[in-house]
C-alpha cells in the first residue's frame, strides 16, 4: 500500500462543508478486545460485518498498539500523548481513586475544545475523579474529572463494570440519585447492608473469584463496596445501549459544529451480561456476544453519521484499551466455549501481559474523505494519536502536553508505511520494546491469564529475552544469547526513554 493520495493532501477544503479541515473525530475504545477478536483480523464464531466495512473503507494496521496491557494506563497515554509509565498513579484504579490527570496538562479532548470542537464521553472513564487532596462528594459535584480535562459533555461510569460505584455519571452528578439514598463507597471495607458475594452467594447469577466478591449490584457481586444508589444503579443489559444513545444524541446535536467524542463502552470486559437481544448471537458465549454488541454499536454509530451527512467528513478510530482475556473473575463460560478462535490472534499472551497479546491490537482508522484504504504494516500507537490530530488540524500541540506521540498522520490515513521506529509495550509497570521485527523484553516477569481463576507468570532473567517476531510470532525462542548486540541496541531505546 505506498500509494500516496496526492490529491486529497492540496484540496483541504471541500467546497460547500465549512469544516472539512476539521473532520469530526469518533475514536470507538473497546475493552479487552483482542488482535484477533474481529473478523476482517480472523476472529471465528463471531461477526463483526459492521467494523469490517469501516476497516475496509479505511486503513487496518497490522502493527497496531495501546501502550500498556491494562485500561487506566492505555486510557492515559491515548488521551494525554504521554507514556503512562511515566505516572506512577497510572495503574488499575479502584473506583474511588482521584483522578490522575493533572486537568492543567492539555488532554486531546481539551486541545480539540480549544481549537472548536463540541467534545465529549460516552463509555468507560478508568481515570479517576476528585482530587487527591479533598474527599471525593459522590452525591454532589463529582470534580475534578472528565470535564476539567477537556470533555464539555460526558456520561460515564467511575471505573470499570466490574467495580462500585455501579451508577452512570452525567456531567459530573450521579444520574437518578435519590437523595434520601445518598451513595458511599469503599474499597477497604464494607459500607452499608447491601448483601456481598460473600455474604449471599445465592443470590448470584454468576459465580466469581474473591476479590470479585464484595457488594451485589444487579446479581452481580462486585468489586468494592457501595451502599445506597439504588435507584441509580446501572443494569448491565442496558449498559452499552444507554452509552450509545448518549453518544447517538450527541452526534445528532452537532451536525453542524465539528465534534469529538470517545465512545468507549464496557465490552468486552468483564462482567459480560449483554442485552437478551444479543445472547448467544456469537458461537463463542458472553465474551463472543459481546464482540458482537460491540460491532452492531459501531454499525449503529456509522448509520447515524450517514443519517446526518457526516460520515464522510469523520474520522473513525476503531481499537482497544489492552489486549484479551476469557477467564477474568466471573465464571461466565467464556473459557470453555471459545473454541478455535484466537483472542489475540497470532501473539502470546494478552490483557496484563508484556507478551505482544497484551498491546497489540485491533488498530483501525477511516476518514472516508481522506483515507486511502487498505492494510498497512506501519508501526503506530495510540500515543501517536495526540500529535497525528494536532497535525491533521494544523495547530501545535500546546507545549505541556505530552510528548512521547509523533505525529503519524500520513501512516494514519494510508498514504505511507512508514510508521514509528519502535513501539514501547508496558504491562503491570514493566515495559519492552519492539524495534522492526525484534522484539526484547527486559528482566522482570511477564504475567498472562491462564485457565480458570489461574495466573501464570514467566520470570524473564538477565539479560532479558529477546525475540524475532516474523520467524516466532509466538515469542517462545529467546535469542538474547543468540543477538547480544541486539540485546544492547534495544536495552539502550528503553535505557534513553525511560532512565530508571
Ligand atoms: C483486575 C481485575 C479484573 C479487571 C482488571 C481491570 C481481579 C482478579 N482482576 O484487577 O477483573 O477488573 O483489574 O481491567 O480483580 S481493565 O481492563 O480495566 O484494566
Ligand atoms: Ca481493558
Amino acid at each position: 500500500m505506498n500509494i500516496v493520495k496526492t490529491m486529497s493532501l492540496l484540496v483541504p477544503i471541500v467546497a460547500g462543508s465549512a469544516f472539512a479541515d476539521k473532520p469530526n473525530i469518533l475514536f470507538i475504545y473497546g475493552d479487552d478486545i483482542g488482535y484477533g477478536d474481529f473478523g476482517c483480523y480472523g476472529a471465528e464464531g463471531v461477526d463483526t460485518p459492521n467494523i469490517d466495512r469501516v476497516a475496509e473503507q479505511g486503513v487496518r494496521f497490522l502493527s497496531g498498539y495501546c501502550t500498556a496491557a491494562t485500561c487506566t494506563p492505555s486510557r492515559y497515554s491515548l488521551l494525554t500523548g504521554e507514556y503512562a509509565f511515566r505516572n506512577q498513579s497510572a495503574k488499575i484504579l479502584p473506583g474511588n481513586a482521584p483522578l490522575i490527570i493533572d486537568p492543567a496538562r492539555p488532554t486531546i479532548a481539551a486541545f480539540l475544545r480549544d481549537n472548536g470542537y463540541a467534545t465529549a464521553l460516552s463509555g468507560k472513564w478508568h481515570l479517576g475523579l476528585g482530587s487527591a487532596t479533598e474527599p471525593l462528594d459522590w452525591n454532589g459535584q463529582i470534580k475534578p474529572g472528565p470535564k476539567e480535562v477537556g470533555f464539555e459533555y460526558s456520561f460515564h461510569m467511575a471505573a470499570t463494570a466490574d467495580r462500585v460505584p455501579s451508577v452512570y455519571i452525567r456531567d459530573g452528578r450521579i444520574v437518578n440519585l435519590d437523595p434520601a439514598d445518598p451513595v458511599r463507597v469503599n474499597y477497604k471495607g464494607k459500607v452499608g447492608n447491601d448483601p456481598t458475594g460473600t455474604s449471599h452467594p445465592q443470590l448470584l447469577r454468576m459465580q466469581a473469584d474473591e476479590q470479585h466478591s464484595c457488594t451485589i449490584v444487579n446479581g452481580i457481586s462486585r468489586i468494592g463496596y457501595m451502599s445506597g444508589g439504588h435507584q441509580a444503579r446501572f443494569r448491565d443489559e442496558d449498559m452499552a445501549d444507554t452509552y450509545l444513545s448518549e453518544a447517538m444524541q450527541f452526534i445528532r446535536k452537532h451536525k453542524e459544529n465539528p465534534f469529538f467524542l470517545y465512545f468507549a463502552p464496557n465490552e468486552s470486559h468483564v462482567p459480560r451480561v449483554v442485552h437478551p437481544r444479543f445472547q448467544g448471537s456469537s458461537a463463542l458465549g458472553p465474551r463472543g456476544d459481546a464482540l458482537a454488541l460491540f460491532d452492531w454499536c459501531v454499525g449503529r454509530l456509522v448509520e447515524t453519521l450517514k443519517e446526518t451527512g457526516q460520515y464522510k467528513n469523520t474520522l473513525i478510530f476503531i481499537s482497544s484499551d489492552n489486549g484479551p482475556v476469557l477467564f477474568d473473575g466471573y465464571w461466565d463460560g467464556a473459557l470453555e466455549k471459545n473454541g478455535d478462535h484466537r483472542p489475540a490472534g497470532p501473539w502470546r499472551g494478552g490483557k496484563y501481559s508484556r507478551w505482544e497479546g497484551g498491546t497489540r491490537v485491533p488498530f483501525i482508522v477511516s476518514w472516508p474523505d481522506r483515507s486511502t484504504p487498505g492494510i498497512s504494516q506501519a508501526m503506530v500507537s495510540q500515543v501517536d494519536l495526540y500529535a497525528s490530530i494536532a497535525a491533521l488540524i494544523g495547530q501545535p500541540m500546546p507545549d505541556n502536553a505530552g510528548q512521547d506521540g509523533q505525529n503519524l498522520l500520513p501512516a494514519l490515513l494510508g498514504e505511507t508505511d512508514q510508521g514509528r521506529d519502535y513501539v514501547i509495550e508496558e504491562a503491570l509497570s514493566q515495559i519492552a520494546v519492539r524495534k522492526d521485527n525484534w522484539k526484547y523484553v527486559p528482566p522482570g516477569s511477564v504475567t498472562e491469564r491462564g485457565g480458570v481463576d489461574e495466573w501464570v507468570k514467566t520470570d524473564v532473567p538477565e539479560p532479558g529475552m529477546l525475540f524475532h517476531l516474523a520467524e516466532d510470532p509466538g515469542e517462545t525462542r529467546d535469542l538474547a544469547h543468540v543477538y547480544p548486540d541486539k540485546v544492547d541496541e534495544l536495552r539502550q531505546i528503553i535505557y534513553d526513554i525511560a532512565p530508571d
